[in-house]
């Protein structure tokens, strides 16, 4: 699926740790979507390979239908073998590869980014758009270190690429986010730990709709 900076708008990354019983990550993924998620990422930190792989080819037709494009975290092999339309590196996934190699132009590729070096240094190697965070203070990645939202509109200002806000976002502090530059937020614990998961995401689109960043 072609990449447009306006699919950054609500990008929800989900997490198994917020599974309930029976709850598989297409359920969840459903609810988001049928919320107004606008773009998914599959962020699996436990689960093997394959199941992994099983997992990314049965969600992304649903995505499809939603028009939505389905992004996998942190393994190329993943992204490739079931055909996701993105992949999405931090900094310590760069090292290994060479990305320009091993990831199709036609792929979504997703770079994390804390500063300005690595935002210029994500652009050059061909993101098509930069996470930055922690831009709040997050239990679902204690190792994040937070930056300002200064800082976010300094990162955002210096790259022609859009930008995505991650890390402790919710419903309360995404007005803080107001004239950063970004082109939308990613969120995990806000929408994925709800009880209800669609009435989270349309209520969470709905302020971002309000909101002029
Ligand atoms: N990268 C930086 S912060 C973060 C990631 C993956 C976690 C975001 O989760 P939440 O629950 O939206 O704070
Ligand atoms: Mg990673």
């Amino acid at each position: 699926m072609k990449f447009s900076k306006d699919q950054l708008k609500l990008y929800a990354i989900t997490d198994r740790q917020w599974l309930k019983d029976n709850q598989s990550i297409y359920d969840i993924v459903e609810q988001a979507l049928e919320g107004g998620a606008t773009m998914i990422q599959v962020r699996e930190k436990t689960l093997d390979k394959n199941s992994f792989i099983k997992e990314v080819k049965s969600i992304l037709p649903l995505c499809h239908r939603y028009g939505v494009p389905l992004i996998v975290n942190d393994d190329i092999q993943v992204a490739l073998e079931s055909k996701a339309d993105g992949i999405h590196l931090g900094q310590s996934d760069l090292n290994s590869n060479n990305i320009n190699k091993v990831v199709p132009q036609s792929m979504i590729l997703g770079i994390s980014a804390q500063n300005i070096n690595q935002a210029l240094k994500a652009e050059k190697m061909g993101a098509s758009y930069l996470g930055v965070g922690a831009v709040f203070t997050t239990d679902t990645k204690r190792d994040a270190s937070v930056l300002n939202p200064f800082i976010l509109k300094e990162i955002a200002q210096s790259v022609n690429i859009a930008t995505v806000a991650i890390g402790g976002i919710n419903n309360n502090n995404i007005k803080l986010l107001e004239n950063t530059s970004i082109a939308g937020i990613s969120l995990i614990s806000a929408i994925f730990a709800q009880d209800n998961i669609q009435q989270a995401t349309s209520d969470i689109l709905s302020i971002i709709k309000r909101t002029k960043f």
